[in-house]
Formats: structure tokens, sequence, C-alpha cells
């Protein structure tokens, strides 16, 4: 099954990736993106290799010495190629508790990047009756496979969600054959062998977006997230644009679980998020216990201001109107940038909690980065909306980039950078935004898990296990 796979993805990336339209491209030139603090993408002067870090604390926030070696597993999935490196964006945990982790490693076959599922043990060990040799990966040359987000649903099976570059077969006015990227989504079994009664192969590869009007090229669309509703259908969250050019949209569209699209999502079969013709982003998508479906990202409500963003929408897509203005909701916290990267859904449905970051304007003592949280009611009963910046550090950057629930608590993870050396860091909250004063210091706690100047590493997701336990995964530069 798994050569059928590969078999399958060779020919789709087969032939002509020609001159790629930048769709690549799509998080530069604005600050509300992956540059930065994003481990991987900072310009300097040294390319360092990038590794998979994840971490283990006990409820307490101490690190969990039967995890890995002192409470820290680093896997080194490649060296890295240009910009071509090891990156890991989520982590789920099987009904066994093993650890199986979501990214992008560079191909071994070129200077591009691939993505990955690799599971660890309970203990944190690579699993080598998982995949091959505890490594699933897919193998496409010069297609830059982006993976955002992976889950283990309730069957076992692993779905992994992502964004690929793919040629369109539209002829370019250079005369090359455009790529664009296209959601790509690909479903294993619990061994990681690839599931076969998913798309073609195990993977479906979608671009909602085909050209229109007097139009000859495509656009693109990208999933930074696929969440699974009650009746097994799958809804993608991330953003692109029926354009060929120009800026970008949240962007879902719904798939059955067979992985054919549906059609009926939103009644035209795509939702498009647009304020005024800026660009607009989801960074994750949840689903509520009623299944209607969370946002989280940023718009641009006004020229040269960017704001966090939170979209309802009903079971079938339409917009939830009692939330917001018409199902979206911007937050501003005080900056000209800001920007949610995760969301959780808290115990009975109740409430959603959001978590992302504010930039400074200046790296300065008293405007750098932050991290933001908001919590908010989404079910009759709930408390009442909080909505804050909640640095972690006053005097340095900090952000949040992952988010999840402990009972009737919050935990919010990413990096604190202190001098030239940035650490995971994780912060717990209580509900009505207050941090947890008996978690770490002063609520929280920060891992560092290279030591040394201008190494960057950064926690993207956080899952609290049933007994507090907090795991932890992220990029790590040595
Ligand atoms: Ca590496
Ligand atoms: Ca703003
Ligand atoms: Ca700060
Ligand atoms: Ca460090």
């Amino acid at each position: 099954m798994r050569a059928a796979l590969l078999v399958l993805v060779v020919a789709l990336f087969a032939g002509c990736p020609g001159p790629a339209i930048q769709d690549a491209g799509t998080d530069g030139g604005s600050s509300d993106s992956d540059a930065g603090a994003d481990a991987g993408t900072d310009a300097g002067v040294v390319q360092r290799d990038l590794d998979v870090a994840v971490v283990k604390l006990t409820r307490a926030g101490v690190l969990d010495t039967t995890f890995g070696a002192g409470g820290k597993t680093v896997v080194d999935l490649g060296q890295a190629t240009g910009g071509a490196r090891d990156t890991v964006y989520s982590l789920d945990v099987d009904a066994m508790g093993r650890v199986v982790l979501f990214g992008s490693t560079k191909a071994a076959t070129g200077s591009d990047t691939d993505r990955f599922v690799t599971r660890l043990t309970t203990t944190g060990a690579v699993d080598t009756t998982f995949a091959t040799n505890g490594t699933f990966r897919v193998v496409g040359a010069g297609t830059s496979d982006n993976q955002r987000h992976g889950l283990v649903q309730s069957d076992g099976k692993i779905l992994s969600a992502g964004y690929t570059s793919l040629p369109t077969g539209a002829i370019q006015a250079d005369g090359g054959v455009q790529s664009a990227n296209a959601i790509v989504l690909v479903r294993l079994d619990s061994a990681g062998v690839a599931d076969t009664t998913f798309g073609t192969a195990g993977v479906v590869s979608i671009n909602p977006f085909p050209p229109t009007g007097t139009a000859t090229l495509w656009g693109m669309c990208e999933a930074y997230a696929a969440v699974q509703q009650s009746s097994g259908r799958y809804v993608t969250g991330g953003y692109g644009r029926v354009a060929a050019s120009g800026p970008v949209d949240v962007a879902s569209i719904r798939l059955e679980n067979n992985g054919m699209r549906e059609t009926t999502w939103n009644t035209t079969g795509a939702i498009t998020i647009d304020l005024i013709g800026a660009d607009e982003r989801a960074r994750h998508v949840s689903v509520l216990a009623d299944d209607r479906i969370v946002f989280a990202g940023s718009g641009t409500p006004l020229t040269g201001n960017i704001d966090a963003l939170v979209a309802i929408r009903s079971v079938d897509g339409a917009a939830d109107t009692t939330f917001g203005t018409g199902g979206t909701k911007l937050y501003s916290f005080g900056r000209n940038d800001e920007a949610f990267w995760s969301s959780a859904v808290g115990p009975g449905g109740m409430s959603v909690a959001v978590a992302g970051y504010r930039v400074g304007a200046a790296n300065t003592a008293t405007e750098n980065d932050d991290g933001v949280l908001a919590i908010i009611p989404v079910s009759m009963g709930a408390p009442a909306e909080f909505a804050e910046a909640v640095p972690m550090s006053d005097g340095t950057h900090d952000r949040f980039f992952g988010v999840a629930w402990d009972g009737m608590q919050v935990v919010a993870a990413g990096f604190v950078r202190e001098g030239s050396d940035t650490q995971f860091a994780v912060a717990r909250f209580n509900q009505d935004g207050t941090r947890d004063t008996t978690f770490g210091t002063n609520g929280v706690v920060k891992v560092n898990v290279t030591v040394g100047g201008g190494t960057e590493e950064v926690a993207r997701w956080v899952k609290v296990l049933s007994d507090g336990s907090i795991l932890l995964a992220g990029p790590t530069e040595h």
C-alpha cells in the first residue's frame, strides 16, 4: 500500500514544476507571518539544522524524567539544505498514549520539504513498529509539501493536513506550467500505512479555486488544519485566493469521510472570508460540541492594521450571526499586528480558547512581542469573554502558538526569547484569564531545549493528558 501511495504521489508530482507562482511565499511581506520567531525562517548568516523536539512536563510544571532524556526527546529527521529543514507543527496522542508528531522535513532526495508523521512510545522513544522505523514520509521531489496539523481519530486512524505546490496544467505568460498550492490531506491507519479507503491510496489533493471568467490561471488554497465533525466529514481551515495572485482570504472546504469533496458546505462548496480585499488567514480550526466550526487566525479590517480573528460557522458552513459581525469577530490588543494561531474547545463545549500573539512596533522594554489569549463563550451559561494580551515576559519577546484545556484551566505554549537564546515556554491560566501561580514561576514554565545564543526554538503545539501532564512539540535549532 505504501508503494501504491508513493506511485500516486510521484505521479501527482511528476513533470513540470515549471516556474512556480510564488504561492509558497504568501506568508512573506507581512509580520503576520511565519517569519521571525517561527524558528526556521529567520534570515541570518548561519543556516543551522533544525530538529523536532518533544518535551513532557508533569502537571506541576516539572520536566517528566520518565520521558525521553530528562523529559525531552529530540528527533533529527534530516540535515538542512537551504531553507528545507525539519519542523513540527502539531502532535496528538493515541489511545495507547503514544505520541504522534506532524511536520515537515527536508526531502531525502532533494532540497525541498516533505511531510512526515513520526510516532513515539509513551516514554518518548521513536516507535519503530510504526510505518518505516517510526516515520511515514510523503516523498515528492521538488514540490515543497507542507504539513501543518494532524490528529489521531477515535478509530485510531491518523489524518494529516497541509498543502503542496502542484502543477495546475495552466500555461503562464512566460510559457511555463503554473504550479499553485493545493490542500493535501493524507490518512494513515494506526500502523502508519496509507489508508486506501481515503482518497486515492490515502491521499487527497484539492485546489478548490479553478480559473473563473476569462482567467486561465488557478488560485490556490492551503490547509492549516483539518478536523472531523460528528458525521465523520472533514472540514479544513486555512487560506487561499480565487485569483492567481493578490491577497488571501480565510478558506475552507469539506470532505466526506472517504475524501470526496462535499459541495453543500456553505451551499457553494467553499467558505471564503474577506473583509476589505486585504489578507485574512485561518491558522487553526476547531469543532464545537454541536458541530459548529471555529476558525482562528487574522484579518485586515483597515489598510495597515492586522487584527486577530475568530469566525464561527454553522454545522453546514453558514455564518453564525449570533457571533461578532456576521459570524466574524476581530480582536485588537493595542498593536498593528495581532494573530491567533490555535484554538481548543473547553469542557462541555461551553467555551473556546484561542491563543496567539501581538507584534511590538520595536524591540523595546515597553513594546515587544507578547502572547495573547481569548476565552470565548460559545454556549449558553458560559463565563463572560476574556480577551487580553498575557505576556510571559514584559521585557522581551514572547508568543503563543498552541493552546489546550486542562479541566477548567487553559494551557498555552510558545516561546520566550531572553537575550539571543530562545526557549520553549508554557503558561497555565484560570478561566478568568489570571495565571495559575501554582504552576512554574508565577504561572510560566520555560524549557531551554537547545542552550546557546542564536539558536531558535519554539513550542508550536501543546497537548494536556488526562493526568494533567503537558506535552509540547516544536522545532529546535542547533
Ligand atoms: Ca535535522
Ligand atoms: Ca491590530
Ligand atoms: Ca513580551
Ligand atoms: Ca535555546
